[in-house]
């Protein structure tokens, strides 16, 4: 058994300030680091310790593995925690760690590398007898293999890079006449975008929705699954709101894909806590039909929280104590979900305006509250969003008995939220729980781009308004007072004059309308 007194977090946001707060509760010192525009982000004030990395793009930053090294090294920090994104999922910065004797708080460089490579991943989940997409399980060695696996495994087909993940790299072939220069096409843009133009073929499969198992395997070769999250709200690949559990999935297909993932993980020599991912068919009349292994991801997830919530258990508590060495508290069968848990990514973006970035000054921040609700922010009233980071400003999640509970108190929530200063995607999430088929939980990973398009064709036609039930149009402008609030004013900015004393005038009048 190890003993870990200091933890260096390799990362910024509100991640960072998530390990932060673990590392306090655990009396473990944090060492914080950061770059030029990260001097005064909330996880730099709230480290015990925080060193300069180098100027504000990730490359000159977040991603110099030596120069983290570095500073591990010379604070003493025995263990390191990368986070998600940056160089969580670097086998080679994972190894450096080793090497310098930093314990890197997440799997082994070699279980990174075997799941790492997709073609990889599909041969372990033929050796533990996991369902996975049908296509090829090595990259393909010409365009002839390519047409031939096709027609194999029929048409429509999609090419995905080996080292790819996350969306990058694919396309869709929907026909043999397609297929020349699609394949061409993703063997260069792998090649471009991670070095390798190895690319595969699976069958594509229409209208998914997006599982996925989160696992958790100690040291001594116990591993366990903590049920499914259902991301399948998402657009262009990013991840919009997250759940636990599935709508759809039953407590006997989750033992099953839960079962698979786990021997996946063990397979693997898996350590720490994993993603496993899969793509869940849809059947008749709404209910679930085949799941399919997509791939898995070696660190901690962005949605976690809905997990920590729906299980009670805290994530990173049982990152560290599995990096420190100790076996799993608890057992499968001691595993027990609870409730339902949705989650908001709350970025600085403008959904109305084609989802550009908008970072910028937070000149107002009223933050909601009260029964059910956790928020993991990285932001704070003053604080500039830098331009240079993925812009997620913070994560709101709630969590209640029922999902239409959950739903209820995040809807809550979001009429009490407001930012100023900046555009942000508040409003697209007030606009998708009061979606009825967002509530009634038919989803999957075309659902979102579904509800854009029709907003925007009603947005279009004012005589859809007008035909509202009066009822309908009371509730709207009830529910729209604090939403006016943050509407948007020329320039592009949220219009916040007098901001506290306009919301909580407008609080006055819902009452006033209520009593
Ligand atoms: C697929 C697919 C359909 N068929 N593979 C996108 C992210 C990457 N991890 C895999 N992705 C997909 N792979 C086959 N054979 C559909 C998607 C997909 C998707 C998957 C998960 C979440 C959102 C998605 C949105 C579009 C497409």
């Amino acid at each position: 058994m190890r003993t870990i007194r200091k933890i260096l977090i390799a990362n910024r946001g509100e991640i960072a300030l998530r390990i932060i707060r673990a590392c306090r509760e655990l009396e473990i010192e944090s060492v914080a680091v950061y770059s030029d525009a990260d001097r005064g982000a909330p996880h730099v004030l709230a480290a015990n310790e925080a060193y300069r990395l180098g100027p504000a793009p990730s490359v000159d930053s977040y991603l110099r593995g030596d120069l983290v090294l570095k500073i591990a090294a010379e604070s003493g920090a025995d263990a390191l925690h990368p986070g998600y994104g940056f160089l969580s999922e670097n086998a080679g910065f994972a190894e450096a760690c080793e090497s310098a004797d930093i314990k890197f708080i997440g799997p082994t460089a070699s279980a990174m590398r075997a799941l790492g490579s997709k073609t990889r991943a599909r041969q372990a989940a033929d050796a533990v007898g996991m369902p996975r997409v049908p296509g090829s399980t090595t990259g393909l060695a010409s365009l002839d293999e390519a047409l031939l696996v096709a027609a194999e495994i029929g048409y429509p087909v999609m090419l995905k890079a080996a080292a790819g993940g996350g969306g990058k790299g694919m396309r869709a072939v929907l026909g043999s006449g397609e297929m020349e220069s699609a394949y061409h096409g993703a063997r260069s843009e792998a090649e471009r975008a991670f070095g390798s133009s190895e690319v595969y073929l699976e069958k594509l499969v229409q209208q998914p929705r997006h599982i996925e198992i989160q696992v958790l395997a100690d040291e001594d070769g116990n591993c366990i699954h903590l049920g499914e999250r259902d991301c399948s709200v998402q657009r262009r690949h990013q991840k919009v709101i997250e759940e636990a559990p599935s709508p759809v999935v039953s407590e006997e297909l989750r033992q099953r894909m839960g079962a698979a993932a786990v021997r996946l993980a063990k397979s693997a020599g898996y350590t720490n806590a994993g993603t496993v991912e899969f793509l869940l068919e849809s059947g008749a009349n709404g209910s679930p039909g085949n799941f399919y292994f997509l791939e898995m991801n070696t660190r901690l997830q962005v949605e976690h929280p809905v997990t920590e919530l729906i299980t009670g258990l805290d994530l990173v508590h049982l990152q560290i104590a599995i990096a420190n060495g100790e076996p799993l508290p608890f057992a499968q069968e001691e595993v027990s979900l609870r409730g339902h848990a949705i989650e908001c990514r709350i970025y600085a973006e403008d959904h109305e305006n084609g989802f550009l970035p908008s970072p910028g000054k937070i000149t107002r921040l009223l933050q909601p509250a009260g029964p059910g609700i956790r928020e993991d922010s990285g932001v704070y009233e003053g604080w500039t969003v830098p331009l240079d980071y993925d812009p997620m400003l913070s994560k709101l999640i709630a969590y209640a008995p029922t999902r239409a509970l959950a739903i209820a108190r995040l809807r809550r929530a979001l009429e009490e939220y407001a930012i100023g200063g900046i555009r942000t995607k508040l409003g697209l999430f007030r606009r998708i729980l009061e979606d009825p088929d967002f509530r009634d939980g038919r989803l999957d990973t075309g659902y979102l781009d579904r509800l854009l398009r029709e907003s925007s064709a009603r947005a279009a036609t004012p005589s859809a308004v007008e035909s509202r039930p009066a009822n309908d149009q009371i509730a709207a402008l009830a529910a729209g007072l604090f939403r006016k609030l943050g509407s948007s004013n020329q320039n592009g900015a949220e219009t916040f004059t007098t901001p506290a004393r306009s919301a909580w005038k407008q609080a006055a009048r819902i009452e006033g309308l209520r009593s």
